[in-house]
C-alpha cells in the first residue's frame, strides 16, 4: 500500500484533503508500519550501546530514505499540492543530546542497521531534552524543550522493572524507537522513563526542584550540576540508565540460552564516555545475586564491557563523592571498594586507584574493567596513550585501540544535500551510496571544468536554500554573494569561538581603516552553552553583541556580518553544512577527540580551516596541505607549554597590537551600548588574565591563513577543485567504516 492509500485508510480522506498535522501522523505510522516489515539481526551475540545522549534528528525523512519510500512519497505529496519540506516542519526535534558524542551515537545506529549487525542503543526518554535555548538582550536563556507528542516514533513496551536507590525505588518502563537501516535492517533505541515523571515539577526557565527523584529522573539531560543537588541527580539518572540496561541484557541473554557464565558469548557493551560506567558494578551485583561469586561476576563483566572515550580534559573526567554513591546507591559501594581494593592490591599504584579523596573515577572502573579503551581519532589515542592515560596504558597496552569516528553518509549528504548527491551519482554511479570508498572516483573529474562549474553551482544554491530557511525561521538576512564561515558546535573555551570572534573584531577595524575585504564576509556560529558554565555564556553574549554592533555600522556592515543561530541542533546543521564554504576547526590542538562536524562539511564541499587537532589531522593527510588551511601550534608545542605551566596571556596582549585592539574591543563602549559591562568585563579578565586554552599564541597565525582562505576563495575555479578534493577524499569518514572497525576488533558480532 502506498503513502496516499495509507493515509485514505487512516483519515478517511486521501492527502489533498488532509491537514499538514493529518499528513505527517499519516506518514509517521505508515513509516513504522513498513519498518516492522523489516527484519533484524537475531544473532547470538548482541552489542548494548549505552549512551546517556542520542541525538538522533527529526526521522520522518530519514527513515522515508533509508526505506526507499522517499521519493515516490514525495512525488505524492507534490501531486496533491504539498511539499516534504512542509511536513516535515511539524515534526519536533528529539532533544535527546548535546553534541559530538550523542550524535556519534545516532550515527552508530544508522551504520549498525544498515550493516546489519545486532546492536541496540539503550538510553533515557528526557521529557524535556536539554533544553532549547533562546537570545534575549543578547545573552542566552534556557527554556525546556519538550518533544514528545501523543503519536510519535516511540512505542511503548510493557517492560517495567523496579529500580532501587537508597531510600526508595522507583518503576521503570521502555519505550523503543525503530532504527532504520539504509536499505536494509532495522535495530532500536530503547529509552527507559520512569513512569512517576512530573513535568509541572518545573518551575521558572529549567529550573526545578531537584531533590524529588521519583518525579524529576527523566526530566532533563545534562541538569544544571553547580549544585550538591544537580550532581547528585546526575548519579541518580545514571544509575536508572545503567540498571534498566543491565536488567535487560541480562533477560534477553538468558532468554537466548546463556547460563551467565557465558555472558560475553552473548553480549558485549560499548560504554559511550563514563556516564554508563555503573553498569559494570550493577552488573556485577546482578550476576552475584544469581548465584556467580564475586570472582566470577567480576571476570564475566569484565569480558563484556568496552570503554570509549571522547575528552582528554581533565575536568570532564567524572568522578563522584563516595558519599553521593553512599546515598544514592548503597548497593554499589562494598562492589566499589571491592574493585578498587583490587587494584591497589595488584598495582599498589595510587595514579590508577578507583578511589581517589574519597571520590570514584569512573574511567578508572572502564579501563580496569573491560575489554578494551578506544580513542576516538589517531592523534587523540596517542594523546591517551602517551600522556592522558599513560600510567594505565603500560598496565593494559593490548586495551588501548583507535577508532577513528565517522558520520552517517545517509543524513549527512543523502538527505540533508539531495542535490549533490545527485550529481555525485550522475558523475560516479550510486555505489557510493554503500561503499563510501567509492566517492574517490570523484577525483577523475578534478581538471574538469564543467564539473567544477557544478559544484559550485550547488554550492550556490544550498546557500539561496540556508538564506530561505534562516528568513522563514529566524528572520536572519544572508547575502548569497559573500563567503560562509561557519562554526557550530557545543560552545566551550577549548573550542575557541573566542578565537573567531576576535578575528572579526580585527576585521571590523581592518574595513573601519579602509582595508575592505574582496568579497563580503558573512560569519555564522551556531552554539548551545551549559547552563551553568558562565564563561561560554559570557562568550556567546560577546558574538551576539558583536553581530549588533556590526549590522549597525554601515561603514563595516555591506562587508562584514556576523550570525548566531538560535538553538542550534541538528535540523539547523541540516541547512548550515551543505551551504558552507569554510568549515572553522580552529580547537586548541590536542584538546578536540576528534570533532564530526568536520567530516560533515568536508563531504559536503566546503574546505577546513582548522588547526592539528583531532581529526583534522587525518583530513589533512587525506586531501593534502593543498586542500585544507591549517594553523596553531602543534599539540606537542600545547602539551609542553602546559607542563611547563609558563603561558602568561598578559605577555602577548602587551606585545601585540592586533590582540590588544581586538580584546580591548570586548570592552569598548560601542560593545556597552549593546550589551552588559558585567559579561564583557568578566570575558576581558579571563582572557587577559588567564586565557587558559591559549588563544592568543595561534592568534596571528589563525589572521594569517584566514586570510589567505579568503583569498583563495576568490580563485573560484581553484576553489571548486579543493571541494572536490575534500568531497572525494571523505569516504574514510563514513560510520559504516568506524563500525565494521568496532566490530572486527571489539564487538566481534556476527553478519
Ligand atoms: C562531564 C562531567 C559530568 C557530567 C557530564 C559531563 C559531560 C557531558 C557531556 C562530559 C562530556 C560530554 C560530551 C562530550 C562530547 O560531546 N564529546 C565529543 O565527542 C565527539 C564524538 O566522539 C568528538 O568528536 C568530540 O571531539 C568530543 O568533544
Amino acid at each position: 500500500m502506498g503513502a496516499n492509500e495509507y493515509v485514505k485508510k487512516r483519515f478517511g480522506r486521501y492527502m489533498d484533503e488532509c491537514t499538514k498535522e493529518e499528513i505527517y501522523i499519516g506518514l509517521l505510522e505508515y513509516v513504522k508500519e513498513k519498518a516492522k516489515e523489516k527484519e533484524s539481526n537475531q544473532g547470538k551475540k548482541k552489542l548494548y550501546y549505552i549512551s546517556a545522549e542520542f541525538l538522533i534528528g527529526k526521522l520522518l525523512s530519514n527513515n522515508l530514505i533509508n526505506l526507499g519510500l522517499y521519493d515516490e512519497v514525495k512525488q505524492e505529496l507534490e501531486k496533491c499540492g504539498k511539499s516534504m519540506a512542509e511536513i516535515e516542519e511539524i515534526e519536533l526535534e528529539p532533544s535527546l543530546g548535546n553534541g559530538g558524542l550523542g550524535r556519534l551515537a545516532a550515527c552508530f545506529l544508522d551504520s549498525i542497521a544498515t550493516l546489519g549487525l545486532n546492536g541496540d542503543g539503550v538510553g533515557l526518554n528526557y521529557h524535556l531534552g536539554l533544553f532549547r535555548q533562546v537570545f534575549e538582550n543578547n545573552l542566552q536563556k534556557e527554556v525546556p524543550n519538550p518533544w514528545l507528542t501523543d503519536q510519535s516514533w516511540l512505542t511503548k513496551t510493557d517492560k517495567t522493572y523496579r529500580v532501587h536507590f537508597g531510600g526508595f525505588s522507583v518503576q521503570s518502563r521502555m519505550y523503543d524507537i525503530d532504527v532504520v537501516g539504509y536499505e536494509n535492517r532495522t535495530t532500536k533505541l530503547h529509552l527507559f522513563d520512569i513512569e512517576s515523571v512530573d513535568e509541572s515539577l518545573v518551575q521558572d526557565g529549567i529550573s526545578f526542584d531537584k531533590t524529588q527523584f521519583e518525579k524529576n529522573l527523566t526530566l532533563f539531560l545534562y541538569p544544571d550540576d553547580s549544585d550538591e543537588n544537580g550532581r547528585l541527580l546526575r548519579v541518580y539518572q545514571q544509575y536508572f540508565m545503567v540498571s534498566n540496561a543491565a536488567r535487560l541484557i541480562l533477560e534477553e541473554c538468558e532468554q537466548k540460552g546463556s547460563n551467565l557464565y557465558d555472558l560475553a558469548d552473548y553480549a558485549v557493551i560499548q560504554i559511550n564516555d563514563t556516564h554508563p560506567t555503573m553498569v559494570i558494578p550493577e552488573l556485577i551485583r546482578l550476576l552475584m545475586a544469581r548465584g556467580l561469586t564475586m570472582d566470577e561476576a567480576i571476570d564475566v563483566t569484565s569480558k563484556t564491557c568496552a570503554y570509549t572515550n571522547h575528552t582528554i580534559l581533565a575536568e570532564a573526567l567524572e568522578k563522584w563523592p563516595m558519599h553521593f554513591m553512599q546515598q544514592a546507591v548503597p548497593h554499589l559501594v562494598p562492589i566499589i571498594y571491592e574493585l578498587n581494593n583490587r587494584v591497589n592490591k595488584k598495582y599498589n599504584d595510587p595514579s590508577v586507584a578507583i578511589i581517589k579523596d574519597q571520590c570514584v573515577c569512573m574511567a578508572h572502573i572502564d579501563i580496569h574493567y573491560g575489554i578494551s579503551v578506544n580513542g576516538v581519532a589517531a592523534l587523540h589515542t596517542d594523546i591517551l596513550k602517551d600522556t592522558e592515560l599513560n600510567n594505565f596504558y603500560k598496565l593494559y597496552p593490548e586495551k588501548f585501540n583507535n577508532k577513528t569516528n565517522g558520520i552517517t553518509f545517509r543524513r549527512w549528504l543523502l538527505y540533508c544535500n539531495p542535490q549533490l548527491a545527485a550529481y555525485i551519482e550522475k558523475l560516479i554511479g550510486p555505489d557510493f551510496k554503500k561503499d563510501a570508498s567509492c566517492l574517490e572516483k570523484l577525483e577523475g573529474y578534478a581538471n574538469d571544468s564543467e564539473v567544477l562549474d557544478k559544484l559550485l553551482d550547488i554550492k550556490k544554491e544550498r546557500k539561496v536554500i540556508l538564506k530561505d530557511y534562516l528568513k522563514h525561521t529566524q528572520n536572519v538576512d544572508l547575502d548569497v554573494d559573500s563567503v560562509f564561515d561557519i562554526q557550530v558546535k557545543r560552545l566551550h573555551e577549548y573550542k575557541r569561538q573566542q578565537m573567531n570572534a576576535l578575528y572579526v573584531i580585527h576585521k571590523y577595524f581592518e574595513i573601519k581603516n579602509g582595508k575592505k575585504p574582496k568579497r563580503p564576509i558573512t560569519v555564522i556560529f551556531g552554539a548551545k552553552a551549559a547552563p551553568a558554565y558562565t564563561i561560554a555564556k559570557d562568550i556567546i553574549h560577546l558574538i551576539l553583541c558583536l553581530s549588533e554592533v556590526i549590522s549597525k555600522d554601515p561603514q563595516v556592515s555591506p562587508y562584514l556580518k556576523v550570525v548566531m543561530v538560535e538553538n542550534y541542533n541538528v535540523t539547523l546543521a541540516e541547512k548550515l553544512i551543505p551551504a558552507c564554504d569554510i568549515s572553522e576547526q580552529i580547537s586548541l590542538a590536542s584538546k578536540e577527540a576528534s570533532g564530526t562536524s568536520n567530516m560533515k562539511f568536508m563531504l559536503n564541499g566546503a574546505v577546513t580551516l582548522g588547526t592539528k587537532d583531532g581529526a583534522n589531522v587525518e583530513i589533512a593527510d587525506l586531501v593534502g596541505e593543498d586542500n585544507i588551511f591549517t594553523f596553531g601550534d602543534s599539540s606537542q608545542t600545547v602539551i609542553d607549554r602546559y607542563a611547563r605551566e609558563d603561558y602568561v596571556a598578559k605577555d602577548y596582549y602587551e606585545k601585540d597590537e592586533k590582540i590588544k585592539e581586538a580584546v580591548d574591543f570586548i570592552v569598548s563602549d560601542e560593545m556597552k551600548a549593546v550589551g552588559c559591562s558585567e559579561n564583557l568585563n568578566r570575558l576581558y579578565d579571563e582572557l587577559l588574565n588567564k586565557d587558559w586554552f591559549m588563544t592568543f599564541p595561534d592568534f596571528e597565525d589563525y589572521i594569517t591563513v584566514k586570510d589567505k582562505a579568503l583569498d583563495a576563495y576568490e580563485d573560484r575555479k581553484a576553489w571548486a577543485k579543493m571541494m572536490l578534493v575534500n568531497i572525494s577524499k571523505a569516504g574514510f569518514f563514513s560510520a559504516d567504516r568506524t563500525i565494521e572497525q568496532y566490530n572486527d576488533e571489539i564487538w566481534k558480532l556476527e553478519k
